[in-house]
């Protein structure tokens, strides 16, 4: 054979393989998945995040690989369900009581209807969103929601009585914002991870969140007082670019589909553990005082409030939303998932 043929077919199978190459990336290793989460890497949205991670790749076998970006590195708190849409983050895990406006079916969750602990509230959050499908859902895919645990007041001032409360400014977010409201307190609205900060300078005596931060966020320092009200939950979602999800093999998007519930159930039962263990660490470690409010007090704490959900009612309804529904779908499922 000439030089210039044995050249020529090295040629054209150098070009074969380079098409074969480049028309089969899935030869080229596992599918890759940015999850952006916007709190510290040791908080609960972040442990579900790894674990939800590490369950995706063991049930697809390798088949998807997923890159985390704890601590806002990839997106923040408030542009993270928009930064999801434009394709910036592949998942993103976002708090619903940041943009209260924006997910108004799914907030009702922190309306004042006793949901009794994560467990419950996550169970009743995604059967809600499932029932509901809301809008505000439309252009993503969502993966798994959940809820906190119940918010007490967590403050550097003892608070046993609606006289001490009144005045003292607190952050919290969203519904459970409302409830500080309701007991004329100051709240302050921001973020939790804005919320050390806020704290060391002294622009809050406090803040309003389940009791897990205690030990995760170390507020055990600087808030040395706990006021059980055991009030609201804050909802949360994880949710992925619609694009991003309609390009995935149908075995990998059944794995997922599958474990929306599980991951949500797994939470709930997380975070419920974990606001044991942040408390007695917290007892423990800087001799926190847990204060209980007498019986005639929380009384009064609690008729405070009840216009809450019947103005939110009336307000969604002029936005055209069946909001009276919605909190009996509320009440319905948390009896049922509470045993009562
Ligand atoms: C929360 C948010 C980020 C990390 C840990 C957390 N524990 C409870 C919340 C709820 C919440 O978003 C908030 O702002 O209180």
């Amino acid at each position: 054979m000439k030089k210039t043929s044995i050249l020529s077919i090295g040629v054209i199978l150098i070009a074969l393989l380079t098409l074969f190459w480049a028309g089969t990336p899935a030869n080229a290793g596992p599918i890759k998945l940015s999850y952006a989460n916007f709190p510290p890497a040791p908080t609960f949205p972040c442990v579900q995040m790894e674990r939800w991670k590490k369950e995706v790749e063991r049930r697809t076998k390798g088949k998807v690989s997923i890159d985390t970006f704890p601590g806002g590195t990839l997106l923040g708190a408030k542009n993270m369900m928009d930064g999801v849409i434009a394709g910036t983050a592949d998942i993103g895990n976002l708090c619903m009581a940041y943009q209260p406006g924006r997910f108004l079916v799914t907030n009702a969750t922190s309306l004042p209807l006793g949901i009794p602990n994560s467990l419950v509230g996550s169970l009743v959050l995604w059967d809600l969103y499932k029932k509901y499908r809301p809008k505000a859902f439309s252009k993503v895919k969502v993966l798994t929601m959940f809820t906190t645990a119940p918010s007490n007041i967590m403050s550097k001032i003892p608070i046993k009585t609606l006289e001490d409360i009144r005045g003292v400014p607190i952050r919290a977010s969203g519904g459970a914002a409302q409830i500080l409201k309701a007991w004329n307190a100051n709240p302050v609205g921001m973020p939790m991870p804005q919320t050390p900060e806020a704290l060391q300078k002294g622009v809050v005596k406090g803040l309003f969140s389940s009791l897990e931060v205690m030990k995760d966020f170390k507020f055990a320092e600087l808030c040395r007082y706990v006021t059980v009200t055991d009030a609201v939950v804050y909802p949360f979602a994880v949710v992925m670019n619609m694009d991003k999800w309609n390009s995935l093999p149908k075995d990998v998007q059944e794995v997922m589909e599958g474990l929306g519930p599980q991951q949500a159930a797994w939470t709930g039962v997380y975070m419920d553990n974990h606001v044991e263990e942040s408390i007695a660490w917290s007892k423990k470690n800087y001799g926190v005082e847990v204060i209980k409010l007498s019986a005639a007090e929380k009384a009064s704490w609690d008729r405070m409030l009840e216009p809450i959900t019947n103005n939110w009612v009336k307000d969604v309804s002029g936005k055209g939303l069946p909001g009276a529904q919605i909190v009996e779908d509320i009440r319905a499922f948390t009896k049922m998932y509470a045993g009562q």
